[in-house]
């Protein structure tokens, strides 16, 4: 009785283990639930590997098991030695052939999605964006449409979206797990992937590729919405005045500070290029403050005034004039209403 107490308790354990590491995965941040083209064809060779791999454990433990029992030395055996096989030309065809079937079974799907999915003949036709990979943060160029934008990546659900890729610095990662494979930024040549996302919502996207001591910080989002939203954001973006005066008197305070400190020395606001920091144009419209902390007000400050605390090796850090809490507060109001649509992460349903 009291060893089948054990063994229950050791399942409950083991259950209740599978039961919390099972809630540490995110459904927007996951390779396992496929949302997007490339996800799916990555997903669909894990399937394929897994039950190839399986059925190769499976085989070699149950002749392990077979030749353990059925060949154990019995009683009177003593200095037996069994019938030798080696050379046996039935045998060596049997596992040289098996192996070679399984590989195929792997290695041409695995072929054929790689040519697909590095298949960039409709590129012209379709939207074009160039992502610089920063150390620790996203750039996006959409080609021919005067937009810039960082972290947040918008595309048109269902539309295969080319991705143009440089990094501005060190080697990094692109992956946004729910929708697609990764595909790595270097600073020497362009890289090409595309994007399709099957569904609207928000997907999560990682560097994957160890950049520096904020590499696993490095955070940005797809947000697929339907074309016509697409379009009204693009429209909105594409009307955004960068000198705009804001509404509150704060902001407007905030708005001649971030001049007066040359902010924009780094950061622009609407579609100039030129830019060693993250572009703002729609930052009030984010839901993340460095692609990891939540948007608000006291985030805000607390990054302007110390980002350091917040991205550890982030190029802001020393790199700016002191500023006061208040000016910092006034900055931060200033750029929280920098909020040109009404096209956001909220509005694509998850975050
Ligand atoms: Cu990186």
């Amino acid at each position: 009785m009291k060893g089948w107490m054990g063994k229950i308790r050791a399942l409950c354990l083991l259950g209740l283990t599978a039961l919390v590491l099972s809630a540490c995965g995110k459904e927007n941040l996951t390779a396992l639930d496929p949302k997007g083209y490339g996800a799916e064809q990555s997903f669909n060779l894990i399937v394929l590997t897994t039950i190839v791999m399986a059925f190769v454990l499976a085989t070699v433990l149950i002749v392990y098991t077979i030749v353990l029992i059925r060949y154990r030395k019995k009683k009177g055996q003593e200095n037996y030695i069994p019938k030798q096989v080696e050379g046996n030309k039935t045998l060596e065809t049997v596992w040289t052939v098996i192996p070679i079937i399984l590989l195929l079974i792997i290695a041409v799907p695995t072929v054929t999605a790689t040519f697909d999915l590095a298949d960039n003949s409709a590129a012209s036709d379709n939207l074009n964006v160039q992502v610089t990979g920063n150390q620790y943060w996203w750039h996006f160029n959409y080609e021919g449409q005067e937009i810039q934008t960082s972290q947040d990546l918008y595309i048109p659900v269902g539309e295969k979206v080319y991705l143009n890729m440089k990094s501005s610095d060190v080697i990094h990662s692109f992956w946004v797990p729910t929708i697609s494979g990764k595909m790595d930024v270097n600073p020497e040549n362009e890289n090409t992937m595309y994007i399709q996302a099957q569904e609207e919502g928000v997907y999560w996207g990682k560097c994957a590729e160890f950049c520096g001591p904020s590499h696993s910080l490095m955070d940005f989002k797809v947000i697929a919405v339907s074309q016509e939203e697409f379009d009204q954001w693009v429209q909105d973006m594409q009307n955004v005045n960068p000198d705009e005066e804001p509404g509150s008197t704060v902001a407007q305070e905030g708005q001649a500070l971030f001049q007066e400190k040359n902010c924009m020395g780094c950061h622009a606001i609407g579609s100039s290029p030129a830019q060693t920091g993250p572009n703002l144009t729609n930052f009030g419209d984010r839901s993340k403050l460095a692609g990891v902390e939540e948007l608000n007000k006291e985030n805000l400050k607390q990054w302007i005034m110390d980002p350091e605390s917040i991205k550890p090796g982030n190029k802001m850090t020393g790199n700016y004039p002191d500023v006061s809490e208040d000016e910092a507060g006034k900055i931060a109001e200033y750029l929280m209403q920098l909020q040109p649509s009404d096209i956001t992460p909220e509005s694509a349903g998850k975050e």
